[in-house]
């Protein structure tokens, strides 16, 4: 296992609409695992291969809770919002370290997926999960959490992160 480098705001390969997988094969295998080490390792609750420069639809999520092990989901698609009505979350990101922002998103959602035993995976998400899960498929999307914000905050931590990267010693 490894683990890999995640790519932060406002790098603009966060912004690659990612391709479906067409099958789980062990490379996907091998890059789910290396997706969760990279997560807990930087103590996240999800992590979309987008942040890791991988351009396929994997995301792997970890909430704790009863649900022990991670969750790692391939081709994930909101089939249906079950609870439309929006429902404030202070989300973070691992792409975005260091800011918290308040959000809103539909409550409850019927997710699909593939797992890694290319089995279906059909699940009804509400709490966290469904915020995390909304989270890491917008990623897949090129989608981000700062987009949801006014052009002031989101110019604000734009500079603060590239203020941060060029002070970096790497
Ligand atoms: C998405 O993000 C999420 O700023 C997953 O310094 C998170 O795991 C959706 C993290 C929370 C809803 C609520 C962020 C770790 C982890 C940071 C994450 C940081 C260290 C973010
Ligand atoms: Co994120």
């Amino acid at each position: 296992m490894s683990t890999l480098k995640i790519l932060l705001f406002p790098d603009p390969r966060l912004r690659t609409k990612a391709v479906e997988i067409e099958s789980v094969n062990d490379e996907i295998k091998k890059l789910a695992k290396d997706m969760i080490e990279t997560m807990h390792q930087g103590n996240g609750i999800g992590l979309a291969a987008t942040q890791v420069n991988v351009h396929k639809r994997l995301i792997v999520v970890d909430v704790g809770g009863d649900q022990k092990k991670p969750l790692v989901l391939i081709n994930p698609r909101i089939k249906e919002i079950l609870e439309p009505e929006l429902t404030p979350y202070s989300e973070g990101c691992l792409s975005v370290p260091g800011f918290y922002e308040e959000l809103e998103r539909p409550k409850k959602v019927k997710i699909s997926a593939v797992g890694l035993k290319s089995e279906e995976i059909e699940l009804d998400a509400d709490g966290v999960l469904a915020v995390v899960i909304q989270h890491e498929i917008d990623h897949l999307d090129g989608k981000m959490m700062v987009d949801f914000l006014s052009n002031l905050k989101r110019e604000r931590i734009r500079k603060k992160l590239l203020k941060q990267k060029k002070e970096a010693v790497n």
